[in-house]
């Protein structure tokens, strides 16, 4: 037999479908897991394909052709460890491991000074669009040496998700950068995902039902909000439980799971001192949602009005969309303020523009707008904050006013609006050219003699006072 072009290791949901992608784009493919009878079960189930089960990772990497071009497609950490340390001592110089995982990007940085000093070469790759992605076209966020992504490039570009013919991979940067940006895309995910949640709850307290809300969402996926994740809410809305005949969604617990890339999110956020409040907002949501006895022992004791809210829902639904639209731009603003942060910090030179074209299509957070994302960052790569691109600028002053009523109606009616009141809260804060940081000072100043600068003086010019001493 032929030896394969391209061999993946790791046949769990992720990389069946990722082999069946590749295979179906014309390569061969061979493919190892480490329980093999899964292996010969998923080979088995596709006797079509061009596919070579290996039975040892000696057979799998005796089967490709050099250079050998082997992707990992195991739980992220240490299996991802353990796989590479097998390969080490059966591979040739120059062979290239692809770690597809959601690794985070300081591991990734690791593997590749200790790969690239070993003489292999290293590609750690975001892959988003869960399932299906994988399997129809992803979005692949590739980070490593250029040259390497040149060997990857026609199997990656082929398949990718394609957006008006362009496909949704591009090499992000060196070392980490492809990793980091997935952990980002899916921080910029918690963030939609909770946006979506607070507009269902006010709709909930206005008395809006499950068909209801699959119409709202439905008119909403036509229009400027369009997207996978408001696509797949109507779809929610509109299933039934075959037990009860009632709206599933009614049914789920409200208590929700996180695997760590929201978080890490935050902790990169803080390390650079970049906002992102709205993401901050979306992941203690999830934490407290996750209090489930907490909350129901508070909601006992702790009193609130009543959650209702009173107003025409034609109006209301207009009034959300707006507020829904204005949070999920600020949202962005704030990862790709953080990307930016970031790959200055690390010298990356990441291009926006290009991060931005890559998740219109594939991954769980593409939408329409990331087409005016795309074009903002084209028309001006230097661009300090999204909210200043005119397109967004113009919708954030349009939008504002309904904005602020739907936070004003669900905070007077006890509705919890977290990620909508972070995304105002940074969006005044961001336009305020006078914040009250001067009193901070002064009590800074006050307690530590840590100094201050004036109004009147030149800035970097710094002040103290000899306050009063305070007796108790
Ligand atoms: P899982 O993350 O559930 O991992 C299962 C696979 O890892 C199996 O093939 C398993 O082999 C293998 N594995 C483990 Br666990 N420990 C191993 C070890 N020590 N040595 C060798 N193999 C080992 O699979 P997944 O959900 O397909 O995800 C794969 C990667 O893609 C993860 O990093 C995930 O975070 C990422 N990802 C997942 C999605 C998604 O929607 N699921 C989306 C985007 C990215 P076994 O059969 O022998 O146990």
């Amino acid at each position: 037999m032929s030896k394969s072009d391209f061999g993946l290791i790791g046949l769990a949901v992720m990389g069946q479908n990722l082999v069946l992608n590749v295979e179906s784009r014309g390569f061969q493919v061979s493919v190892y897991n480490r329980t093999t009878n899964v292996t010969d079960a998923f080979v088995a189930a596709h006797p079509d394909k061009k596919l070579v089960g290996a039975q040892s990772l000696e057979e799998f990497v005796e089967s490709l052709a050099s250079p050998r071009k082997v992707m990992i497609m195991v739980k992220a950490g240490g299996p991802v460890d353990a796989v590479i340390e097998s390969l080490i001592p059966l591979l040739d110089m120059g062979d290239i491991i692809i770690d597809g995982g959601n690794s985070l990007y300081t591991d990734t940085e690791r593997r590749d000074q200790w790969l690239g000093d070993l003489g292999f070469r290293f590609i750690g790759a975001g892959v988003s669009g869960g399932e299906e992605g994988a399997r129809k076209g992803p979005s692949i966020m590739p980070g490593g040496p250029a040259s390497t992504w040149d060997v990857m490039k026609p199997i990656f570009e082929s398949i990718a998700a394609k957006v008006d013919g362009e496909p949704c991979v591009t090499h992000i940067g060196p070392g980490g950068a492809g990793h980091y940006v997935k952990m980002i895309h899916n921080g910029i995910e918690y963030g939609d995902m909770q946006l979506i949640c607070e507009a269902y709850n006010i709709f909930k307290a206005a008395g809006f039902e499950a068909a209801d809300l699959a119409e709202v969402f439905t008119n909403w996926n036509n229009g400027d909000l369009e997207s996978y994740l408001i696509q797949i809410t109507a779809e929610i809305f509109k299933q039934q439980d075959p037990q009860t005949g009632k709206a599933l969604v009614d049914l789920i617990l409200d208590t929700a799971g996180q695997k760590g890339t929201g978080k890490w999110t935050l902790i990169n956020a803080v390390e650079n001192a970049v906002v992102i409040s709205t993401i901050n907002a979306a992941v203690e949501a999830r934490i407290l949602s996750s209090m489930k006895d907490k909350r129901v022992a508070a909601s006992k004791v702790l009193k609130g009005p009543k959650p209702e809210i009173d107003i025409k829902k034609k109006k209301l639904v207009k009034k959300v969309h707006d507020a829904l639209f204005a949070s999920k731009i600020i949202s962005y603003a704030q990862g790709l303020d953080l990307i930016s942060a970031m790959g200055a910090e690390k010298g990356w030179d990441l291009d926006l523009a290009k991060i931005a074209a890559i998740w219109r299509g594939g991954c769980i957070i593409r939408a329409r707008f990331l087409n005016d994302i795309t074009e903002a960052y084209r028309t001006d790569a230097k661009l300090s904050n999204l909210m200043l691109a005119p397109f967004f600028t113009e919708i954030l002053n349009g939008f504002q006013e309904n904005w602020r009523e739907v936070i004003s109606l669900a905070t007077l009616a006890g509705i919890p609006v977290p990620a909508f009141s972070a995304s105002l809260g940074y969006y005044d804060s961001y336009r305020s050219a006078v914040l009250p940081a001067n009193l901070l000072q002064a009590q800074r100043d006050f307690f530590g003699a840590h100094t201050y600068e004036r109004t009147d003086k030149p800035r970097g010019e710094m002040f103290h006072t000899d306050w009063p001493e305070v007796i108790g």
